[in-house]
């Protein structure tokens, strides 16, 4: 073989193995994005099928929502059926877990604004209370009256618009109730830490500021009545699921409190503001979905949704 020759069969086998090595190179690439493709179609069709398992307990709830406002007793309770933690409901490939909070069990930071837009003094009680409950400064209930009130004039620790108008970028207070729960964030000192305390025991509603006592957290409760007898109020929080306050007078009776018929007015045995919180889960993507709703009779309204991304687990 002449010189020439191996080096031409030397370039041949160059070039093939360059060749094999390239059409290696293309099938791994060409398997690895089919592979990739196929988990990003199996996890979007599993997000869609979370998602619609999360409306379909969503609406679940609402249906026995609707069913428990026909009810004659006219009374809401922690006895009700919309009230019982369910297990998780398999549903196909799926579960779903459905969770009815009572909103009415909550104080309503609405309530602290009179109908005139000043301060009313017996709601702002009952908040500086719950606030000293769960160990946040009750000075930061006045950038809140601040925000609630329709004057410029700022509590002494409060903020108005002189305040607000420093911040990059500006903003301004609302000088009116509150529309969501996420403008407390704009709420000067109302950091995600005193937000996540207060989560619990307090809400924004348009409306209905009287507090449901056979709902409300015993905290709430605590707050709302300044001077009880602990005993009689851990009695009460035994009983009341399985005989509701059917009024206001009945409240105080059982908790040996005087009749006061300004306390009346802050006083609620029935709900009309619920949140229905569905988490579903399509292995391997966990889907939640909250929504706000109000209730009157069997008419369930829907006031606010809130979805959060698909969690995908795996994958
Ligand atoms: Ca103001
Ligand atoms: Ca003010």
């Amino acid at each position: 073989m002449t010189r020439g020759r191996v080096r031409e069969r030397g370039v041949a086998l160059v070039t093939t193995l360059l060749a094999v090595t390239l059409l290696t190179i293309a099938v791994v690439e060409f398997a690895y994005s089919s592979q990739v493709d196929y988990h990003l179609a199996y996890n979007a069709l599993r997000s869609l099928q979370a998602s619609s398992l999360a409306r379909s307990g969503v609406n679940l709830a609402i249906g026995v929502l609707q069913k428990d406002g026909g009810s004659v007793s006219n009374i809401d309770s922690l006895g009700d059926l919309w009230a019982r933690p369910l297990p998780p409901l398999p549903v196909g490939e799926g579960m779903v877990l459905v969770r009815v909070t009572d909103e009415q069990g909550k104080l309503n930071l609405n309530a602290l604004r009179t109908p005139s837009g000043t301060i009313d003094l017996a709601w702002r009680g009952v908040a500086e209370r719950l606030f000293v409950i769960r160990g946040v400064d009750p000075a930061l209930l006045e950038p809140i009256l601040d925000w609630l009130d329709t004057d410029d004039a700022p509590e002494p620790h409060g903020a108005e618009r002189e305040y607000y108008s420093q911040l990059t970028p500006p903003t301004a207070p609302r000088n009116a109730p509150f529309m969501t729960e996420g403008e407390l964030g704009r709420v000067k000192g109302l950091t995600a830490q005193v937000r996540g305390r207060l989560s619990d025991v307090v809400t924004v509603l348009p409306t209905s500021p009287r507090i449901n006592v056979n709902t409300a957290p015993p905290e709430v409760l605590s707050a709302l009545l300044s001077t009880v007898d602990q005993k009689l109020l851990d009695l009460f929080l035994t009983s009341r699921g399985e005989t509701p306050v059917r009024g206001a007078n009945d409240f105080q009776d059982r908790l040996g409190l005087l009749r006061d018929s300004k306390a009346e007015r802050m006083i609620s045995v029935r709900s009309d503001f619920f949140t229905i919180v569905a988490l579903a889960t399509v292995e391997p993507v966990s889907q939640a979905l909250t929504v706000r709703v109000k209730r009157q009779a069997r008419t369930v309204t829907l006031i606010s949704w809130q979805t959060t991304l698909p969690v995908t687990e795996r994958g």
